[in-house]
């Protein structure tokens, strides 16, 4: 087998677009450098960042010399690099295509205002926020005809067993926005508005998702923990990789960057 060209990624372990891409660089098993870029410090403006990534924005893939950002692309990119993020039919290539756009530009597009709620402690504002998501997402389940499938098969991801385009680019900020729900608020975003059906099925599907160790290794059992300096939030937390705690990481980073 041809080696694999080196790829490091510039990233932010609280970051859901960083997520998106090292979740697809575990569950296609490549090889990667991690650079963890400390954006509470204000790493990424800093002329050395800007230089890799003149957006100053987190992730970049750093391959063959060149630098190449924006998640969306960069899975694309993945894509036609290595293969396997899309599945092999053209149609279905293009429908993810189109799905995962639909859900960034109504659904995350929308999550950001968890950060308002969490300064304000509305909850009403919160029930609101939920009620819209879900509005936006029983309308995306419905016309994916993901009910459907999550109906035949319990443990399905997005297009079968294998995680694809659509896995990867939707499910990192549906599950940061509930789990900032969970740690700042103690509820479950989703518990917040009327489970129906369309409702039910896409919380298995996320829960499938979530369940998978590709994803967990990005979020609650890292493989290794960003080396000592490169983020001062971990270092005051003093995590060895036992201890490492996501859930705590998330509320102390809430506090740090909102509460101090
Ligand atoms: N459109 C970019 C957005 C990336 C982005 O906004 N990343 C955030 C971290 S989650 C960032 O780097 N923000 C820089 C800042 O805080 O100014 C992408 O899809 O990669």
């Amino acid at each position: 087998m041809s080696q694999q060209p080196h790829l490091k990624l510039y990233g932010n372990i609280f970051c859901p677009f960083v997520q998106r891409v090292r979740f697809a660089l575990e569950a296609l098993k490549l090889q990667y450098d991690y650079v963890e870029i400390d954006l509470l410090a204000q790493k990424h403006l800093k002329e050395e960042y800007l230089a890799i990534n003149p957006l100053a924005c987190v992730p970049t893939i750093n391959i063959n010399n060149s630098n190449i950002y924006e998640s969306l692309i960069l899975l694309q990119f993945l894509e036609e690099q290595f293969g396997n993020i899309f599945p092999q039919d053209k149609i279905k290539r293009a429908e993810q295509r189109i799905w995962a756009n639909y859900y960034d530009q109504n659904v995350i597009s929308n999550i950001w205002e968890v950060f308002q709620i969490y300064k304000s402690k509305d909850e009403e504002h919160l029930k609101k926020l939920a009620n819209k998501l879900a509005e936006e997402i029983r309308y995306w389940v419905k016309q994916t005809k993901l009910s459907e499938r999550v109906k035949l098969n319990p443990k399905t991801f997005y297009e079968g067993e294998q995680l694809t385009y659509v896995d990867f680019a939707v499910v990192p900020h549906t599950r940061y926005v509930e789990d900032i729900v969970r740690v700042a608020f103690n509820k479950q975003l989703f518990d917040l508005v009327e489970n129906d059906d369309l409702i039910r099925y896409f919380r298995t599907y996320i829960n499938n998702v979530t369940s998978s160790e590709a994803y967990n290794k990005i979020t609650h059992k890292l493989p290794s923990l960003p080396t000592h300096g490169e983020n001062s939030l971990l270092d005051n937390l003093n995590f060895t990789l036992e201890t490492y705690d996501y859930s705590k990481f998330i509320r102390a980073y809430l506090t740090k960057r909102f509460d101090s």
